[in-house]
């Protein structure tokens, strides 16, 4: 069930971030569901109700915040560790504003973090590894040298130095493409937060980022709505029929 929800989302999610052109993906069109003006010319008091239903069923289409979240530990390390270390991650990515906020805690490291960052992209979701995307060699003002701590920045996507400077170069030379392909890593699986110490050079915790469950939640919610709506407007019909 998660899954499908998941797979639900990146599809809303995907249909925006395919949309290069600057232009608004065609409107869902409701006629093919029920016919508007009938119910407007039987019904006067429920004559905003379509566009209501419009708003509803489109509105996460329109969506600039991405959110992403991951839980950080040991054994999701690549290769596996022991460490007793866990963590959370949260990245919320606006691709208009072209901003990336970063929030991570986490506890129990083994030794002082060295730096914290995130990798992209993996050949395959959830698995592998692959070289540092985001600024290097660490996030800006990320508490280096404590085993507990909490982290929260906004990245300005526009500069260079938000990123590894190979990852622009190896994603079509300029802070544009570099940041499509850094989304377009998250939104497939194929990204992943990380601590490292001197203990675990490779990474001591990770997480591979996914599109956030609460979000998706709200998404699932949105359009439950509408479906309950049209659901009654369908009942009306058949009483006034
Ligand atoms: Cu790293």
């Amino acid at each position: 069930m998660l899954r499908k929800i998941l797979r639900a989302s990146h599809v809303t999610e995907a249909l925006r971030f395919n949309r290069t052109d600057g232009t608004k993906p065609a409107a869902f069109s409701l006629s093919s569901v029920f016919n508007p003006q009938k119910i407007v010319n039987k019904h006067p008091s429920i004559r905003l109700l379509p566009g209501i239903l419009l708003l509803l069923l489109c509105s996460p289409a329109y969506a600039t915040m991405y959110h992403f979240d991951t839980a950080l530990s040991g054994a999701a390390e690549s290769p596996a560790n022991a460490s007793p270390a866990i963590g959370d991650a949260n990245v919320f990515y606006d691709d208009v504003a072209q901003t990336m906020r970063v929030v991570v805690n986490f506890s129990g490291l083994t030794a002082g973090a060295t730096a914290s960052h995130i990798h992209a992209a993996t050949a395959a979701p959830n698995t592998g590894t692959a070289g540092v995307a985001t600024q290097t060699p660490t996030f800006a003002g990320f508490p280096t040298g404590a085993t507990a701590g909490s982290y929260d920045h906004i990245f300005n996507m526009t500069v260079a130095s938000s990123f590894n400077a190979s990852f622009i170069t190896a994603n079509g030379g300029s802070t544009t493409s570099a940041s499509a392909a850094l989304l377009a890593a998250m939104l497939a699986e194929k990204s992943y937060l990380n601590i490292h110490t001197s203990t675990f050079p490779g990474g001591e915790i990770r997480g591979f980022l996914h599109v956030s469950v609460p979000d998706t939640g709200a998404t699932v919610g949105l359009l439950g709505m509408g479906l309950g709506a049209l659901a009654g407007i369908a009942r009306l019909r058949k009483a006034r029929a």
